[in-house]
């Protein structure tokens, strides 16, 4: 083990950073690619900030050459992207398009020709809308045609790209997309976000053994966003609250992942909503994965006396006085307690932090410079509490900072900036902040000093 107090890493630990392809690409409708979700709802007046749409994003598509060139100066040792399954199979199944598997083929042996580990996300919210015609992740159909979506992609990739990862957060595909209504689809149906979950647990099930026989050395896990909870009082309802959210937030994606099914609690709290379980599922969930994805942003303090009208959820509360652009508070701590529950109670046989990171209001200096120095204290004091926490024992293998690139954000569009590098939407110049040289000296020293 090792211990400094330079806080040195251990040597073969992966520095990366992570996008993903609706939030970077644009390129929306060009060369074969077929209409996503994201597409079509961003599309749609009144359901992202400005009317701000993925249609050119950061021009990635287009741009994919010097950002590569741009991860290389940074010294990154490997890159987490996703693959928009609607330019590899523009109606969700069937008929395969050339030209997807050519842009993301060209882009990995450009990462592998700079010395840039490619960590492959199969799923990041960007569903074929022909899929979701057909009743989208609620529908069972799904785990089918998600299946064959990963054969295409590992027999193609299989053979340069050595790490997968099926699903970026399924919570938030389910919960957010078809309870909340916030993100695309936009549905706002509890017993569809339970069907959801349920399928995209499922689909990631069956898609480890078909990485693994297209990838003989494949490492392959699945990414969840995981939120500690905690009360804000000892009282008998916070502390409940606390514990339902945790449930159904953290519980109902780490059960069923090693085998413990899912958890009684909010099975009971999701009713006649679970109708979608079949024998022999929960053993396909099961399959054992070689790492554990965790994004982690913040902590959650459930106060069970203040819920909102408008949507009957918990108001938020802060503890800390230092909260970002997207109203999170900044906690570290919350990230070495996470990561000890992971081990202590998990035990995954590998964590990689695949997201992790801050929006701030960034602007160009004068000297045509982006100073962020809160962004960059961010990331270094949840590097301290993860370098603390594979002292007592935490398998962490590597850190993504979450983003590489100011992109688009979803609900919030280009309202918010999560990038270690600058993004100038109207020039699409890049600019790396103070944060990413901090970042490139980290990955070069292998330390947080
Ligand atoms: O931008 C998102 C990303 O797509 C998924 N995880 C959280 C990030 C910040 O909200």
């Amino acid at each position: 083990m090792v211990s400094d107090k330079k806080n040195t890493f251990p040597n073969d630990f992966v520095w990366g950073a992570a996008t993903a392809s609706y939030q970077i690409e644009g390129a929306w409708d060009e060369d074969g690619k077929g209409e996503s979700i994201w597409d079509r709802f961003s599309h749609t007046p009144g359901n992202v900030d400005n009317g701000d749409t993925g249609d050119v994003a950061c021009d990635h598509y287009h741009c994919w050459r010097d950002d590569v060139t741009l991860m290389k100066e940074l010294g990154l040792k490997a890159y987490r992207f996703s693959i928009a399954w609607p330019r590899i199979l523009p109606n969700g199944r069937g008929e395969v398009n050339q030209a997807g598997i050519d842009f993301y083929s060209q882009l990995v042996d450009a990462l592998l020709d700079a010395n840039i580990e490619p960590y492959v996300t199969l799923y990041h919210w960007d569903l074929p809308q022909p899929l979701q015609d057909e009743g989208g992740w609620p529908a069972r159909m799904i785990v089918d045609a998600f299946s064959e979506y990963t054969d295409v992609l590992s027999r193609a990739f299989g053979d340069r790209v050595q790490n997968w990862i099926t699903l970026n957060e399924p919570w938030v595909s389910a919960f957010v997309g078809y309870r909340d209504g916030r993100h695309a689809p936009g549905h706002t149906d509890l017993s569809e976000a339970v069907a959801a979950s349920h399928h995209l647990l499922l689909s990631h099930g069956q898609a480890v053994p078909i990485i693994r026989s297209n990838c003989l050395e494949a490492n392959v896990g699945i990414t969840l966003n995981l939120t500690p909870q905690e009360p804000a009082s000892p009282s008998v309802a916070d502390r409940n609250l606390a514990t339902w959210i945790d449930g159904y937030i953290n519980r109902w994606f780490l059960d069923p992942l090693v085998g413990r099914g899912y958890p009684h609690d909010v099975v009971k709290g999701f009713g006649n909503a679970m109708g979608s379980v079949r024998p022999g599922d929960l053993e396909a969930i099961a399959t054992p994965i070689d790492f554990l994805g965790v994004n982690y942003y913040t902590r959650n303090i459930a106060r069970a006396d203040d819920i909102s009208e408008k949507d009957n959820a918990p108001r938020r509360v802060f503890r800390g006085d230092e909260i970002t652009e997207m109203d999170w508070e900044v906690y570290p701590k919350g990230i070495y307690n996470l990561l000890g529950r992971l081990h202590f109670e998990y035990a995954f046989p590998s964590i990689y932090i695949t997201e992790n990171g801050a929006a701030f209001r960034d602007e160009i200096g004068p000297d045509g410079q982006v100073d962020d120095p809160a962004r960059l204290s961010y990331i270094k004091r949840h590097l301290e509490m993860i370098h603390k926490a594979i002292q007592i024992g935490a398998p962490v293998k590597g850190y993504f900072a979450w983003s590489l690139l100011d992109n688009f954000e979803w609900g919030f569009g280009y309202t918010k900036r999560f990038g270690i590098v600058y993004v100038d939407y109207q020039t699409q110049q890049r600019i790396p902040k103070s944060s990413a040289k901090w970042y490139q000296q980290v990955i070069n020293d292998n330390a947080v000093s």
